[in-house]
């Protein structure tokens, strides 16, 4: 076979926070050059791939990625263009192979990921497809994910100067379109910042564009969003719904769940409690992620019967998109949905498989951006290509996370009619035909 794979070349970028990352370049013997840019996170599991950073407190504070370049143009770039893989589980293969460790500590999973993202654009280049084709050729894409958008973020996002909750977001699912669904949301975040204005608080934003205000309870925001919902002529619920990322890792220790908004020290029961409360008193919340702490898995199958069926209970930190942990909390009826976000495990093909397990297992998945992110929009093409039917990518403001929402336009309008918007009750369906 003629070599297609010239050379992967990286660089040190920086990221929606203004720290360095990782931009890597798969270069083609046709000289077309197939880019990719890798996201962090600040609410981390302990179980993500490893972020290789160089620790040089002379540099950036400590977070450098010259090593991660270093990674990428010697040992990864040597042992992929020596082998010329055609196929993204053979490049993928061939990088874990080569690490050799199990969160790819020596080579970097943001090396990894980079030449990963960088291939598959690589690869539909060369069979002249979009992305969002080329990921899962076998599948016509159709279904356009329903966006979760943060329109308040707390917690470790907001610096814990607001909430202790990480993230509340819209849910625009009874809109007929994903445009629409774009329109409605940026309509009601507007409609928010009126709202805080008029009550005299500040209207700064948080990591992911959403507003940070200060707040005396967790409760607190989801009252302004349901009265910015309604200001902006939807009804909370049936046409937009809510949804949190409590990101319960961050307030919990040494066994206790520490709200310190509220002034509020609770055992896992009590959380569970919290919790089932919470979603009692609105009616409109259908999806809590994170609810509970990764180090307290015990009662995440108790909080899941809690919840029932309607409300969907969402992994992030518990699984870190590792099919073998979304394996272990389907055994354990630990959730029913999980979080898929590819740098948490490193490779596209694994990242595919995280998907391809959550919903043979009767789960549903959700693509996400991370907390320091950058203009790259692959998860946008990839929520396309694998069905899952959600994503979330922050707020409807910021370049690097409209960005990503900018692509959904794209794609919609490229595949026209054939475009179904998820909305409620398309997304478990057309994922589960993909995989079954
Ligand atoms: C999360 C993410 C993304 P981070 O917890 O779900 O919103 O945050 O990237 O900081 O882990
Ligand atoms: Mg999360």
């Amino acid at each position: 076979m003629k070599p297609w794979i010239q050379q992967f070349q990286a660089s040190e970028i920086l990221d929606s926070r203004g720290n360095p990352t990782l931009s890597v370049r798969c270069v083609l013997t046709d000289h077309s050059v197939h880019e990719a840019q890798i996201p962090s996170g600040a609410s981390t599991g302990s179980h993500e791939a490893h972020e290789l950073r160089d620790g040089d407190p002379s540099r950036y504070r400590g977070l450098g990625v010259l090593r991660a370049i270093q990674a990428v143009e010697g040992e990864l770039a040597h042992a992929i263009v020596a082998r010329q893989p055609d196929d993204q589980s053979s490049l993928d293969h061939l990088m874990i192979e080569l690490d050799g460790t199990p969160r790819k500590s020596r080579l970097g999973g943001n090396s990894v990921l980079g030449c990963s993202m960088a291939f598959s654009r690589a690869l539909a280049h060369r069979r002249k497809l979009p992305l969002y084709r080329s990921l899962h050729p076998d599948q016509a894409p159709t279904l356009i994910p329903v966006p979760y958008l943060n329109i308040w973020n707390g917690g470790v996002h907001a610096q814990w100067q607001g909430s202790d909750f990480q993230e509340y977001m819209i849910v625009p699912w009874g809109a007929p379109s994903f445009r629409e669904a774009l329109r409605w949301s940026s309509e009601i975040y507007h409609a928010l910042q009126g709202e805080l204005k008029k009550n005299h608080l500040p209207t700064g934003v948080g990591d992911e564009g959403g507003f940070a205000p200060p707040t005396t309870s967790n409760r607190e925001p989801i009252d302004f969003i349901a009265r910015a919902i309604e200001q902006s002529g939807f009804t909370p619920g049936a046409d937009v719904a809510v949804a949190l990322d409590l990101a319960a890792n961050g307030f919990y220790e040494s066994t206790r769940y520490l709200l310190r908004t509220e002034k509020k020290t609770l055992d896992s029961s009590g959380m569970v409690d919290y919790c089932a409360a919470l979603v009692k008193d609105y009616p409109f919340l259908i999806s809590l992620e994170d609810p509970l702490s990764e180090s307290d898995p015990e009662s995440w199958p108790l909080l899941t019967e809690r919840m029932g069926s309607h409300v969907q209970v969402i992994g992030d930190d518990l699984y870190c998109t590792n099919p073998q942990l979304i394996d272990h909390g389907i055994r354990n009826r630990q959730a029913n949905a999980v979080l898929i976000k590819p740098n948490q495990i490193g490779t596209v093909s694994e990242t595919q498989a995280a998907v391809g397990k959550a919903v043979q297992g009767g789960w549903r998945a959700m693509l996400s951006h991370r907390s320091g992110e950058t203009p790259d929009a692959f998860i946008s093409d990839f929520v396309v290509a694998c069905h899952a039917g959600q994503i979330k990518a922050g707020a409807p403001a910021r370049g690097e996370r409209v960005a990503k929402y900018n692509r959904l336009l794209t794609i919609e309008g490229e595949l026209g009619r054939e475009a179904r918007y998820a909305g409620p009750d398309l997304i478990r369906q057309n994922s589960r035909n993909l995989y079954s």
